[in-house]
């Protein structure tokens, strides 16, 4: 059931429209295709925004939490290196840039973690024909052996299907083999826009969507539970957006295993489909990324947690968009290299300082969360902060790998 917002139909908008909007939410109503396109579309964006603001806060009040996180881009070898045209990150195996960790390697990469702070692992990376069910199942072996404390999140349902299919098994024998090995849950990439006709042109070939919801079912299924995504900003139209949105809250309603939602910024620069849309150096609007994130707060009315990603939109909206439903932002990220590939300029990763800084710069109490979103930590008060240096396991901003 939505949560109620009982102050919500007092707002004054701009736009009628989302009066009866406010009234439907504060009745405690579930929102239909009609009105997210009105939510889409219409001027009052910051109506929009105090709405996602009031459904927010009825769920989490003042707190934004974020977790200590660290990206592992395994390999960025991929089958579908031509035909994912948005991808400036894979490579083919003999083209110049392709790598592919050895276990030495990711340990090496994963020490950053022996500091005790960092609490997660984001490991995803390409369809690589040599990383199958063996290459991952013994490395989260050795992680979990090294590093016994960290939460491994890791291979989008995209790459579940890919392995599935090397090693000629079902994708719930994939997901067993791989929990065995370590898997905790899974992030929600490689769902970008799930329209056929969006994905024909920019990721044909890549599994379709309603398969990445079928994996997702499947994990559900097996008690893995799962974050979920949507690339915005590219060739979809507001309708595919909206088509999206439901089939993730169908699956929600159907298992409840989604942990968040993620809407991701597309990044015209380094990739094919930034060239052919003349789009180069020309990252989504702020008020897109806003109203995308407010969209999501209020149509997916059964998720608990809408999460941005400041890599892709930058600290200072990521920062107003906790004034539009956002209630949890993506951690320390060590090591980020997919969106740096396609022209994020925003720095690797952000220190414990930097991320208390910037949540309670928007009136917010910041929390440390654990992987399954149970805040660990609360920083109500500054004066008991922790002395400023390397935090939650970061290097200094702008290291490289
Ligand atoms: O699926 C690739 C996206 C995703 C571009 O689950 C691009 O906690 C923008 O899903 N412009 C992978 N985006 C990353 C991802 C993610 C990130 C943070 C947290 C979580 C989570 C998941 O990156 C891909 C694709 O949609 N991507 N290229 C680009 N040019
Ligand atoms: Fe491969 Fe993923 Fe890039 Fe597509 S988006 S080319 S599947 S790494």
């Amino acid at each position: 059931m939505p949560t109620p917002v009982p102050s919500a139909a007092g707002f004054r908008f701009t736009d009628p429209a989302l009066a009866s909007i406010a009234a439907k939410i504060a009745a405690g109503s579930r929102l239909d295709q009609g009105d997210a396109r009105t939510l889409f579309e219409t001027s009052d964006l910051m109506g929009v925004g105090r709405l996602a603001d009031a459904v927010n806060r009825a769920k989490h009040g003042d707190v934004v939490t974020f977790a200590a996180n660290q990206h592992i881009n395994p390999t960025n070898v991929c089958i579908l290196r031509k035909t994912c045209v948005f991808c400036g990150y894979a490579r083919l195996p003999k083209e110049q840039g392709a790598y592919r960790y050895t276990l030495e390697q990711v340990l090496a990469e994963a020490s950053h973690a022996a500091d005790g702070l960092t609490k997660e692992f984001h490991i995803v990376g390409g369809l690589d024909m040599q990383a199958g069910l063996e290459y991952y199942a013994t490395m989260f072996r050795a992680l979990k052996a090294n590093f016994p404390h960290v939460h491994i999140k890791a291979l989008t349902a995209v790459e579940i299907a890919h392995i599935a299919r090397l090693e000629k098994k079902t994708w719930a024998e994939v997901l067993a083999a791989l929990r065995e090995a370590g898997l905790d849950t899974m992030p929600g990439g490689g769902a970008e826009t799930f329209s056929a006709a969006v994905r024909d042109i920019i990721a044909d070939k890549k599994l379709g969507g309603a398969d990445y919801i079928g994996v997702h079912r499947t994990a559900h299924g097996l008690g893995i539970r799962s974050n979920c995504t949507m690339l915005y900003g590219h060739v979809e139209t507001v309708q595919d957006r909206i088509e999206h949105l439901q089939m993730l809250r169908d699956l929600q309603d159907e298992t409840g295993g989604f942990l968040a939602f993620i809407p991701l910024a597309y990044h015209p620069d380094d990739n094919e489909l930034g060239a052919t849309l003349d789009r180069r150096g020309t990252a989504t609007a702020g008020t897109l990324d806003l109203r995308m994130l407010a969209v999501g707060r209020l149509f997916l009315d059964n998720f608990s947690h809408v999460k941005s990603h400041w890599i892709m939109v930058t600290q200072p909206v990521s920062q107003v968009a906790l004034h539009f439903g956002v209630n949890d932002l993506e951690g320390t990220v060590v090591r980020e290299k997919i969106y740096h590939a396609v022209g994020a300029t925003t720095p690797q990763a952000m220190s414990l300082e930097q991320l208390l800084r910037l949540i309670r710069g928007a009136g917010k109490v910041p929390a440390e969360r654990d992987s399954f979103y149970r805040v660990v930590r609360r920083y109500d008060d500054p004066a008991q902060d922790p002395a400023p240096g390397p935090s939650l396991g970061a290097p200094p901003l702008g290291a490289s790998a």
